[in-house]
């Protein structure tokens, strides 16, 4: 397959829109926009399209939502035709299918493969962007979409040594196509998060020895997956109309299944809620569960009883004491990390091959030529496994080096943290629209219908500005700091803000603590960015082109 096409290739005019990322919200933009007849190429970093589930490949990589409603909703043909087998799609699944559709749509010819964005630079003589790549290309464009995705940049922590090990490491997110040989080795894995807990009893069926090593447990759900039924398919193919609609009325943009509880925790005697959360555990994910009871998600009371029936889980599973209540979670509240949904997670643990090792007590101290050393301990490993996760959400922005107005740098601005509008837009960097970034709901809301919908706002906004002659177009500081209110006041009645995790920066030294995603629920958010669009984008600054007839440069 070839790696750049011919309409990829001219780069002898200006682009009307870069549109960086070939993930869902990368593909999806590319397609409308070549609808619309405009000239556009995608830059992709990887070799193949799909974004985090290109990059995320290691064994047990799953979604956490129902594949049914993780699928794009643009096309009807494409929503009818296309089969998931399984109701928790795994990576090679989604990974075909981000295939087909770059097939089926024909966006090959539009990307630019192995490509990676190393400078954004506004010009503002000419109101476009100059987009430089790795390669040392250069793209000139009015518009950028940037669709880089909230997990792209891997977190590998500083540890003395790092290049010193024999054997072999790898971080999860940059799993080699040709997969890992583990039979027979001894493998440390380091990180209990979402990736490390879908990896290691992948990990522990494989390899000789598991020794995994943990710094906070995290709290997980058995995933329930199997293979979906034709029946559900089908029911869901007939409805897809209505549903998707109904999508975007809700919290996280998706149908749950099985809310049946809409009564506070203590509206139940001890034994009756006891069954509701029995129930819960057996039959739902872990979006669902935190909403068992209307209170469990905001009331730290409420919380801890359903912490407390998960942790009562964790010790039934795990056979020895010690190992079980290491794998308790007892610093933060449930929910205030996204649930984990897992195979076999806490069992694995009782298998004779696997080791938990506590790195809060006994830090890893330094990575060796033959493993890796804690304070305590040595330990031997053929191969170290970095489940350590992203600087995520402002990660790959950042990295962009991005310069707008008035050499402005978006590392500036973003110093104490990102400032945006919707997570779309960033004060000073006009004419660059980013899709699930900071600010926006991102993984609070099902990211690929969310996603298409963020991409239609940006095209509307596209389509205003070419039809009125606007060669600028940028938020305000006054937009960004409702927008930063209303950012805080949603947070301020979730578990999120009061727990340490990527959600808040605490997972990278240095980097400030906010909560980097809109958690207000995916309705009010489009509505408030529905309303910024009311009487011609009038709260948003916007430049004419010079070149109309009154010859103004004003900024409305
Ligand atoms: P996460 O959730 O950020 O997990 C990373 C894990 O790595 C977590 O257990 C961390 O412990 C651990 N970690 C990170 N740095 C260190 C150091 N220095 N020492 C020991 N352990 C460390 O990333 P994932 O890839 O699992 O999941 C990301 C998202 O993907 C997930 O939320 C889903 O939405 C899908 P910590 O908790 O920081 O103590």
């Amino acid at each position: 397959m070839s790696t750049s096409t011919p309409a990829a290739d001219r780069t002898d005019q200006p682009f009307d829109v870069v549109v960086i990322g070939a993930g869902f919200s990368g593909l999806y933009a590319l397609h409308r926009l070549r609808q619309q007849g405009r000239r556009v190429v995608c830059l992709e970093a990887g070799d193949g399209v799909g974004g985090t589930w290109y990059w995320n490949r290691y064994p047990g990589a799953r979604v956490d939502i129902e594949s049914m409603q993780y699928s794009y909703s643009f096309d009807e043909n494409l929503q009818q035709e296309w089969t998931w087998s399984e109701h928790f799609s795994p990576q090679p699944d989604l990974e075909a299918y981000a295939n087909h559709v770059a097939d089926r749509f024909d966006l090959r010819e539009n990307i630019r493969f192995e490509t990676r964005v190393n400078e954004l630079t506004f010009d503002d003589a000419a109101d476009e962007w100059h987009v430089g790549t790795a390669l040392g290309e250069r793209f000139v464009a009015k518009y950028v979409i940037a669709a880089t995705g909230s997990l792209d940049v891997s977190n590998v922590p500083d540890w003395p040594g790092l290049d010193s090990f024999h054997g072999e490491a790898y971080h999860t997110s940059r799993w080699p196509k040709e997969g890992v040989e583990l039979a027979g080795k001894r493998v440390g894995l380091i990180g209990t998060g979402s990736t490390g807990i879908q990896l290691a009893p992948e990990v522990a069926a494989l390899a000789d020895q598991l020794t995994v090593f943990q710094r906070t447990p995290n709290f997980s759900l058995p995933s329930l997956n199997r293979e979906l039924d034709p029946e559900y398919v089908q029911d869901w193919k007939a409805n897809y109309t209505q549903r998707r609609k109904q999508v975007l009325k809700t919290h996280g943009a998706v149908l749950m299944s099985s809310v049946a509880e809409q009564r506070s925790i203590f509206d139940y005697t001890e034994v009756e809620r006891e069954e509701v959360m029995e129930r819960a555990w057996n039959a739902r994910n872990g979006l669902e569960f935190i909403r068992t009871f209307t209170d469990t998600s905001t009331d730290l009371e409420a919380n801890a009883i359903l912490a407390e029936f998960v942790r009562n889980k964790i010790r039934a599973i795990v056979d020895d004491p010690g190992t079980a209540e290491l794998l308790c979670p007892k610093t933060y509240p449930i929910g205030g990390k996204r649930i984990c949904q897992d195979s076999g997670y806490y069992e694995t643990f009782n298998r004779d091959n696997v080791k938990l090792v506590d790195v809060r007590a006994d830090t890893i101290e330094e990575i060796t030529e033959s493993g890796l050393r804690t304070t305590d301990s040595e330990y031997e490993l053929d191969v170290i496994i970095f489940a350590t996760g992203f600087d995520a959400m402002t990660g790959s922005m950042l990295n962009m080096n991005a310069t707008g107005l008035d050499g402005v740098r978006l590392a500036d601005r973003w110093a104490d943290g990102p400032k945006t509008v919707f997570g779309l837009m960033t004060a000073g960097l006009p004419n660059l629209f980013m899709v699930h970034g900071p600010g926006s709901p991102s993984v609070q809301a099902q990211m690929i219908t969310t996603g298409e919908w963020q991409v239609d706002w940006i095209l509307r906004a596209i389509e205003y500005l070419e039809d009125n002659q606007i060669s600028r177009f940028g938020a305000t500081h006054a937009q960004e700091e409702a927008w930063a209110s209303e950012l805080d006041t949603v947070a301020a009645r979730t578990m999120h803000a009061k727990t340490d995790s990527w959600y808040t920066g605490a997972n990278i030294p240095g980097k400030p603590r906010v909560l980097l995603m809109y958690v207000g629920g995916f309705e009010r958010y489009s509505n408030w960015c529905i309303r910024a669009t009311d009487h011609g984008y009038a709260e948003f600054e916007k430049k004419q082109r010079v070149s109309l007839p009154s010859g103004q440069r004003s900024f409305e």
